[in-house]
């Protein structure tokens, strides 16, 4: 296994749109398997293709207490949604940095698992957020992007300071 390099914001590489994936074979099973593994060292609750320069719709997610109910989506779609709410959110491409985003409260992901087969999933709560936080990386859209033009500036010079003090 393989700890992959994480992008981060505003690398343009997070805005590029992910294909769906025609098949299933050993090589995706091997490149979730190094999501995964990058997933919890980083550690994170959820990891995109996109953010690790692989532009395939896959993600990983693992929301549980006890860090053991690992999830595969392939070719997620959502079909359904309702509700709204607001949670606070972080992201590994860009660290340090949790602001609240406004999303839909509960939702329907159709998808496929590791082995290719189709599943439907309904999610509410943290899973819900986590769901559609990781289907924007594969539309090409970061978090702050959900954000105003202000806010998204006031994070870029952030990163910009950051940037310049580690150098
Ligand atoms: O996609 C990502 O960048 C991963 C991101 C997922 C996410 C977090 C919060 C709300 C929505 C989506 C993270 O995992 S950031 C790290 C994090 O939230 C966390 C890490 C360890 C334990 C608990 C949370
Ligand atoms: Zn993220």
């Amino acid at each position: 296994m393989a700890l992959l390099k994480i992008l981060h914001y505003p690398d343009e590489r997070l805005h590029k749109i992910a294909s769906p994936i025609e098949q299933v074979t050993a090589v995706t099973r091997r490149l979730i398997r190094d999501m995964a593994e990058t997933m919890y060292a980083a550690p994170g609750v959820g990891l995109a293709a996109t953010q690790v320069d692989v532009h395939e719709q896959i993600f990983v997610a693992d929301v549980s207490e006890e860090r053991n109910q690992l999830r595969v989506f392939i070719n997620p779609k959502i079909i359904a949604s309702s509700g709204t709410e607001e949670c606070e959110e972080g992201c590994l491409s860009v660290p340090g940095v949790y602001e609240n985003v406004v999303r839909s409260e509960k939702i329907t992901v159709q998808a496929l698992d590791e082995q290719g087969a189709a599943f439907t999933l309904e999610a509410d709560g943290f899973l819900a957020v986590c769901i559609q936080h990781e289907i924007d990386h594969l539309h090409g859209k970061v978090f702050v992007e959900h954000l105003s033009r202000l806010k998204q500036s006031r994070i870029r010079a952030k990163i910009k300071k950051r940037q310049r003090e580690t150098l």
